[in-house]
């Protein structure tokens, strides 16, 4: 669990950011409605990072004077009656000693205070473009405020987007957050392991999806990092499947891509494997091709090199490995200059994985690849999909896709794979199949 004095180094470092004489605001995520209940309600990762807080609806305002610094909590004010519906919440003063917090408001006095608040300040922080009312409000206030310029009250000269800085800060992860990810993607592995174990022919796709989650709920994660993606057949063409209803075919390979949340932090893992336990000859030399390319793109994770290493060794060990089998034509060099190589991988290596699955941070530096540097947690997580409506291709490759994916460290020496608790070779595979 991060404990109070990670949020409070964050802060320190936020802080240290902002210039002399300025303001800046987090909002956390709003509730919003599914039906006639709500989604379940999930915190602005953001203002989680800065704040600690979880809390619906809550804004974090924050004074930068010339030597201070003042932190300033809008709270909702909850009644008795709502209480009795949504549970107790704490107090005015557990929050401020919880969270260092300086001075706390109720919610409803936000419109009242802060036009006053952003006056005189130079600059303004906020996550601009994040939540359309907000925006709105943010111009109302300093509207307001603007109706004293005759007074002699100046409004702040500078916006900027408090995102840009928070999202570098959260890029790198420190060891508490890498100790969660990890328990995180050891949760997830688990959950794939006994679902490979429970997988029968004639099931639905979602009742293997069901297994998992349940797993991962039995594990402590209540939440999915994002919706498990059960395809099998030649749905696993599709990329983002998650109709997740068809039936498991003998014959067929199945592909799961799925990972939980565990105290905010995601995982996020692919493994594709043979619905009644073996692999033919085909799906096996598909797979290994895959498994080819995510071994060489994994051993390019390390410092120095970059995300785009990562991907170029994959696309060209695909692109061999294809034409090897026949399934392209031509000069290597020229199948990935004209990018043929697409028609089968047609999604990018993989991205940074934190408290969001598809995690912040920047992916270039203005015209250049991001070097890689100890702390970093991306995925890996090439593919190769062969669609029933393929042209060109010969029918024995028809309706096979496999995709593997990790969570992969970059440490000072090279990097670790966080989800290595599940197997991806195909003998593991085969093995932990025939068990069931
Ligand atoms: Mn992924």
């Amino acid at each position: 669990m991060l404990n109070k004095e990670f949020f409070a180094k964050n802060r320190e470092q936020l802080f240290l950011q902002l210039a002399p004489n300025s303001i800046a605001v987090l909002v956390n995520a709003p509730i919003y409605l599914r039906t006639c209940a709500n989604y379940p309600y999930r915190h602005n990762n953001d203002f989680y990072y800065i704040t600690g807080i979880t809390e619906p609806n809550a804004i974090a305002v924050f004074l930068k004077g010339e030597h201070n610094v003042e932190y300033l909590l809008f709270q909702p004010q909850r009644d008795e009656k709502q209480e009795q519906f949504e549970g107790l919440c704490a107090t005015e003063n557990e929050l401020m000693e919880k969270h260092a917090i300086h001075q706390m408001y109720w919610l409803h006095e936000l419109d009242q205070r802060m036009p006053e608040l952003l006056s005189n300040k130079e600059q303004l922080y906020y996550p601009y473009g994040r939540y359309a009312d907000f925006d709105l409000r943010v111009q109302q206030w300093m509207h307001q405020a603007r109706l004293e310029a005759r007074q002699g009250v100046s409004v702040p000269h500078e916006i900027f987007n408090i995102e840009t800085i928070i999202h570098e800060m959260r890029f790198i992860k420190t060891p508490e957050e890498i100790s969660i990810l990890q328990t995180s993607a050891n949760i997830a592995a688990q959950a794939h392991l006994q679902t490979m174990q429970a997988c029968r022919p004639g099931m639905h796709e979602y009742e293997l999806e069901s297994i998992f989650v349940g797993s991962c709920m039995k594990q402590g994660a209540r939440y999915m990092a994002y919706e498990s993606i059960v395809a099998s057949g030649n749905n696993a063409c599709t990329l983002h499947y998650m109709q997740n209803s068809g039936v498991l075919h003998t014959g067929d390979l199945v592909l799961i891509d799925a990972g939980c949340e565990y105290q905010s932090y995601a995982s996020d893992i692919t493994r594709t494997f043979p619905i009644n336990g073996r692999f033919t000859p085909e799906q096996k030399a598909i797979y290994e091709l895959v498994l080819a390319a995510q071994l060489a793109a994994i051993s390019k994770a390390k410092p120095g090199n970059t995300w785009y290493d990562c991907q170029a060794v994959a696309v060209r060990t695909i692109t061999e490995g294809l034409v090897d089998l026949g399934l392209l034509k031509g000069h290597i060099d020229d199948l990935i200059e004209n990018e043929t190589y697409k028609q089968f991988y047609y999604h990018k290596i993989g991205h940074w994985i934190g408290m969001d699955v598809h995690d912040v941070g920047a992916y270039k530096i203005k015209e250049d690849w991001r070097v890689l540097q100890p702390g970093i947690v991306m995925t890996i997580e090439p593919g190769i999909y062969i669609s029933r409506e393929a042209e060109n291709v010969d029918e024995k490759w028809k309706g096979i896709g496999v995709r593997i994916e990790d969570d992969v460290l970059v440490t000072q020496a090279e990097n670790t794979i966080l989800t290595a608790g599940v197997p991806k070779q195909i003998e593991e595979i085969e093995s932990i199949l025939s068990i069931g």
